[in-house]
């Protein structure tokens, strides 16, 4: 049962008494369990060699790489999708994209961008995260959380489903837009109130000035919500626009990277810039959970919606970007702090994804889980403590569409399973498998399905059997389409 959008008419005193109450009900009288913050930083479109700690020796993130010696690095942490909404919508609710029937980035269909005739009509996806998903604001809220929203949102295209409604007390620029018209106050750029983008409106980020760097914006925002909240458990959901384009950045910075050394593999100095930025964005979160004295009962994580953009940045030496699902398209980083649990400086290789997050802040928090909600993630909470053995299990994506013409070389409509070092890519257009082994061939080269029928074949009957299993919609074949 949902409590959270229910009108409240408790009067206040009740309702702050009423968390302790349940906790002790519980059984849950520790501190930790009654205090313990969460700071969860979604970072838009950033691949997975995009920070000093995941190799690159251009771009600077001094305080990312802090993170990352405080807490656990993930090597095979995946988003959930190679774009963006489909991956938000199963950090928020527990679930692949394919059983939300969210697969697509909202609005686009990409295949209508696509002028060539295709071979399949992509399935339809939904536009707007139904509001029947419990999501983890909304379990955390039910459990006396203040929750917030900062940033894109990006899983709706109606104003009824934005994050006020979605269990966050506070949204703080999250409508339904991809992106900023415009880094700078007042960010609406080219998109303002277009017929195309009818509901595009900044009117969650009031009151900015010329000059403003919506980066700086939102971090500002963010802590300031920290020292509002010190004394009550808090989640706070620091989702940056950045670094998705437009590429824009504060010139001071950009001026420092055009006079730095370009790798072969990153070189853009106005990225760097916005990658700084977010890297300052996370050296300011921490230090006022210091200033606070908050810092040993707040869970940081760090992660991205997807791979990096092509034309941008690279991933090598894994293949692909955003809009592909080669790793560089799906492989994302992942950093988890967590003070007095965590052991600093580890790393771990176990692949993880996006829905397990959900039941991650649930066992961290010591909630009920909520098995009918968070379907598709596991709690990662043993692999944070380090508890062996790990139960192996597989990881799936499904994409019924068409990235479109942005993303040259994306992808077409495919369902993906990864097993233990096995990766297939299941094209749903042709019977073409694509098999990869990731340890011998991180980089996806040699395609092993002609020469490993059985294991080809083993993946393919997993896959279908989740597909089935999920209910995912299914792109149909075109019969307008003529293959010569
Ligand atoms: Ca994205």
């Amino acid at each position: 049962m949902n409590l959270v959008n229910r009108p409240s008419m408790t009067p206040f005193l009740i309702r702050r008494l009423a968390l302790p109450c349940l906790l002790f009900l519980l059984g849950i009288t520790s501190p930790l369990a009654e205090r313990l913050n969460i700071v969860f930083i979604l970072i838009d479109d950033l691949g997975w060699t995009d920070l000093g700690c995941y190799g690159s020796r251009y771009y600077e993130t001094p305080n990312v790489d802090r993170l990352a010696k405080q807490g656990m690095r993930f090597t095979d942490a995946y988003a959930a999708s190679c774009v963006c909404s489909p991956t938000r919508a199963s950090i928020l609710t527990g679930k692949y994209p394919g059983r939300l029937h969210i697969t697509h980035a909202i609005p686009i269909q990409g295949a209508a961008r696509i002028k060539e005739p295709l071979p399949m009509i992509e399935a339809t996806y939904k536009k707007n995260l139904p509001l029947e998903e419990v999501t983890i604001a909304e379990s955390l809220k039910e459990a006396g959380y203040a929750t917030a929203s900062m940033g894109k949102w990006h899983v709706c295209w109606d104003s009824a489903f934005y994050p006020e409604h979605q269990g966050f007390d506070l949204n703080v620029g999250g409508n339904n837009m991809g992106n900023p018209g415009n880094y700078f106050y007042p960010y609406n750029g080219r998109w303002r109130m277009t017929p195309r983008h009818p509901v595009t409106r900044w009117n969650t980020l009031p009151d900015g000035e010329p000059g403003e760097y919506l980066t700086d914006r939102l971090t500002d925002e963010a802590v300031a919500f920290i020292k509002k909240n010190k004394s009550r458990p808090f989640f706070l959901y620091l989702s940056h626009y950045a670094v998705h384009t437009p590429l824009q950045a504060k010139k001071e910075l950009i001026a420092k990277y055009k006079g730095k050394s370009q790798t072969e593999q990153h070189h853009n100095a106005t990225y760097a810039a916005m990658i700084e930025s977010v890297d300052q964005s996370v050296g300011r979160v921490m230090k006022r959970l210091d200033t606070l004295g908050l810092t040993e009962q707040t869970v940081i994580i760090f992660t991205s919606d997807n791979g990096g953009h092509g034309r941008i940045t690279s991933h090598l030496p894994l293949r692909g970007n955003k809009g592909s699902f080669y790793e560089g398209g799906i492989r994302v980083p992942l950093i988890v702090k967590w003070p007095g649990i965590v052991k600093p400086g580890t790393e771990c290789r176990v692949p993880v994804t996006s829905p397990d997050f959900y039941p991650t802040l649930l066992a961290m928090t010591r909630l009920q889980k909520r098995p009918q909600q968070h379907v598709d993630g596991v709690s990662l909470v043993p692999l944070l403590k380090q508890e062996a053995p790990h139960k192996p299990r597989s990881l799936y994506w499904h994409y019924p569409n068409y990235i479109g013409a942005n993303h040259p070389g994306g992808a077409r409509p495919c369902s993906v399973i990864r097993k233990g070092n096995w990766k297939l890519i299941e094209s749903l257009e042709e019977n073409r498998p694509e098999l990869y082994n990731l340890k011998d061939d991180l980089g996806e080269k040699e395609n092993l399905a002609t020469r490993m029928p059985n294991k080809t074949r083993e993946l393919r009957r997993m896959l279908e059997r989740w597909r089935n299993e999920a209910e995912v919609q299914m792109p149909e074949r075109n019969p307008d389409f003529d293959p010569k």
